[in-house]
């Protein structure tokens, strides 16, 4: 049928002049990293673009993610959703703190609130909701409940840059939010993640954690690691930004296309952004119904496996049924998340995705039944 490979996703790249012009600079300077001149002015560039207080780039979401949880000094427990990547969960436990699972809603897969409350206890210190696919959480319920129990809120927001709920982008909500800018996401510094948040006291307290804890030429006062940005990646965001609206547009396009064609289709449930919501479009979630579509997830991927197309199932299984975590926690209690993760599909999504081949993999999608 086809004799190129279609993958899930595929990096987005600038022109390769540009990045030379970028990174030519670091010929002169002979300063590759260790929070340079590159991670500076992209800390700025994201700062502007995202109209928010503070920023601490990073070497990859997932350090990201374990460094503000030291930042923030958290212990024990952290409500959070089992429907997400595996580096939501692993920092936690990779932290010292215990993941509590509460349940996702059915409309748009992220935690759900009524769940939520139902977990707290004294031990609680922190809820860590995933916007995911993109997805906006109920921020505003999410708020009031933290503040009622005085927790601290750090959305991962790995998938969600770009995103705007009434005009406002997601990096604004809780008291952090971690994004990922790895090579498969809709802005990437190649390996990339950063931390934005409100309290500016925090600043240095992330960029001492992702250096070791070295607070002064001669003063060491946490166990830190090193997770720094260095200059290249940061060059290569410098480069990507430029070209976001563009990379959104045209994700856009590809995600209209797939609309258009599975809207209709009995037992296809689309993910299409809510009310207020501006999507970056990072992901193109399908779930099926197999009792209204006539056939399962599983034979849809191998389907389309079949004609070297290569969707992916996030996120299953869920990551609290991950073997690394048997016999701790049990997924019974997260119905509507193993619902989910049972059925779903992410299809090819990127920006250069031609629409024949979007037609192609939803002719494939169709023709299962
Ligand atoms: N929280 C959430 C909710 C996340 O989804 C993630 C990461 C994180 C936290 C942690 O952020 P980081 O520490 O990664 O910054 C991929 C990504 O590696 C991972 O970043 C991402 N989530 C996850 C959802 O997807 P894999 O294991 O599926 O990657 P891989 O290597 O199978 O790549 C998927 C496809 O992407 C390939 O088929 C082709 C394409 N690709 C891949 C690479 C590496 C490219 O086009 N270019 C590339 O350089 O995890």
């Amino acid at each position: 049928m086809q004799s190129r490979q279609i993958l899930v996703t595929r990096s987005s790249m600038p022109e390769f002049e540009e990045y030379v012009e970028e990174i030519r600079p670091l010929w002169e300077s002979h300063f590759l990293t260790n929070m340079g001149a590159k991670h500076r002015e992209l800390e700025r560039r994201l700062i502007d673009y995202l109209g928010i207080e503070d920023i601490a780039l990073f070497v990859n979401g997932h350090s990201a993610l374990e460094c503000v949880i030291e930042a923030m000094d958290l212990k024990g427990k952290v409500i959070t959703t089992p429907f997400t990547f595996a580096s939501t969960t692993h920092a936690i436990v990779r932290m010292g703190l215990t993941p509590v699972f509460a349940d996702i809603r059915a409309d748009n897969y992220t935690l759900d609130p009524e769940s939520i409350e139902a977990l707290i206890d004294e031990d609680v210190c922190a809820i860590m909701p995933v916007h995911v696919y993109g997805n906006i959480c109920d921020v505003e319920t999410i708020e009031a409940i933290a503040k009622k129990h005085s927790l601290k809120v750090i959305y991962d927001a790995a998938h969600a840059f770009g995103v705007l709920r009434n005009g406002v982008h997601v990096a604004t909500f809780g008291d952090a939010s971690m994004f990922s800018f790895h090579a498969t996401k809709v802005f990437n510094t190649i390996e990339g993640g950063a931390v934005c948040f409100h309290d500016h006291s925090l600043k240095d307290l992330l960029n001492q954690w992702k250096n070791f804890g070295i607070t002064g030429t001669e003063s060491v006062e946490y166990i830190g690691g090193n997770a720094k940005m260095n200059e290249f990646c940061a060059a290569m965001g410098i480069c990507n930004l430029r070209h976001l609206p563009d990379e959104i547009a045209k994700r856009k396009k590809v995600a209209e296309r797939y609309w258009d064609r599975l809207d209709d289709v009995s037992g296809i449930v689309l993910s299409k952004p809510e009310q207020g919501i501006t999507s970056n479009y990072a992901y193109m979630p399908v779930l099926f119904d197999e009792k209204r579509f006539n056939a399962t997830r599983d034979e849809v991927y191998n389907a389309l496996l079949s004609i070297d197309t290569h969707p992916r199932k996030y996120f299953y299984p869920l990551t609290s049924d991950f073997d690394c975590y048997s016999g701790r926690f049990d997924s019974r209690c997260t119905p509507v998340a193993k619902y989910v993760s049972d059925r779903i599909l992410t299809l090819p999504m990127y920006a250069d995705l031609s629409l024949d081949d979007v037609d192609r993999i939803c002719d494939a999608v169709i023709g299962v039944r």
